[in-house]
């Protein structure tokens, strides 16, 4: 498995904020933090590539909002914020070693955090971020390849997997209080500690899950569960209101 990732901009201080109150993000800490992050996934046997980034790309070490990578093509996306739009050429280029790379188009829009695959099926959820002609771009794109795509909404966090990630390919971590959970069915489902509403947002990697250490309750629900949890801080990176899923894309 390969993770790509890309570099803290130093202009990081400047990213897009939609629910999250601004405030200073220490690039040096930030810095440290996604080490941690890259070595977490080492740990889990990916091999890390880091993306250079540039003063023009605040949000760029988001690096999940650019693409949907599947086993089968590479979805380019065209990020709904449009200070983000600059982000996609690189990353197009880095996976077309892997992968056929389409592209979504104007007027489409589709941010890849809003996206959320399991096995065969696609989640796509519709935000501030991702258009109905986005989703409808991606449903086309998936379809021959056997992918069935669900669209749903979820309310008070950025993107659908804020509220959704998978922990394997039965189960799912979820904030109830984001997304409904009748879009769900199908799959089992683990609900985040009420109290920490962010923690749904994890990495998992053949079930061992890279998780925020800022939520020690779902942690505990999740080892409980049996899953191997690696604990990081990501302090920093919360306040661009980036969590874990973001600042990698996959490629197995
Ligand atoms: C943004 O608002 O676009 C960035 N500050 C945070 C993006 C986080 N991405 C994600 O959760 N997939």
């Amino acid at each position: 498995m390969i993770a790509l990732t890309r570099e803290i901009s130093s202009t990081i201080n400047r990213c897009e904020l939609t629910h999250v109150r601004r405030q200073p993000i220490d690039l040096p800490v930030a810095r440290e933090q996604h080490r941690q992050y890259e070595r977490a996934l080492e740990s889990l046997g990916c091999a890390v590539r880091r993306l250079p980034s540039d003063d023009t790309m605040p949000d760029g070490v988001f690096i999940e909002d650019t693409a949907v990578v599947l086993p089968e093509l590479a979805i380019v996306t065209r990020p709904g914020a449009e200070s983000r739009r600059r982000e996609v050429d690189a990353v197009a280029d880095a996976l077309a070693q892997f992968r056929p790379v389409t592209r979504v188009e104007p007027p489409g829009t589709l941010d890849g955090g809003d996206v959320l695959v399991v096995g065969r099926h696609v989640f796509a959820g519709r935000s501030s971020r991702t258009n109905d002609a986005g989703i409808e771009q991606m449903r086309l794109a998936v379809a021959p390849y056997g992918y069935a795509l669900d669209s749903l909404s979820p309310l008070g966090c950025l993107h659908l997997k804020s509220a959704v990630t998978a922990l394997d390919e039965r189960t799912l971590l979820v904030n109830p209080g984001w997304i409904s959970e009748g879009a769900l069915t199908g799959f089992e489902r683990l609900a985040v500690d009420p109290s920490e509403p962010g923690a749904a947002n994890v990495v998992s990697v053949d079930g061992r899950v890279v998780a925020a250490a800022a939520f020690p309750l779902t942690c505990r629900r999740l080892r409980d569960r049996g899953f191997e949890v690696i604990e990081i801080e990501v302090t920093e990176l919360a306040k661009a209101e980036g969590a874990l899923t973001c600042c990698s894309l996959l490629v197995s």
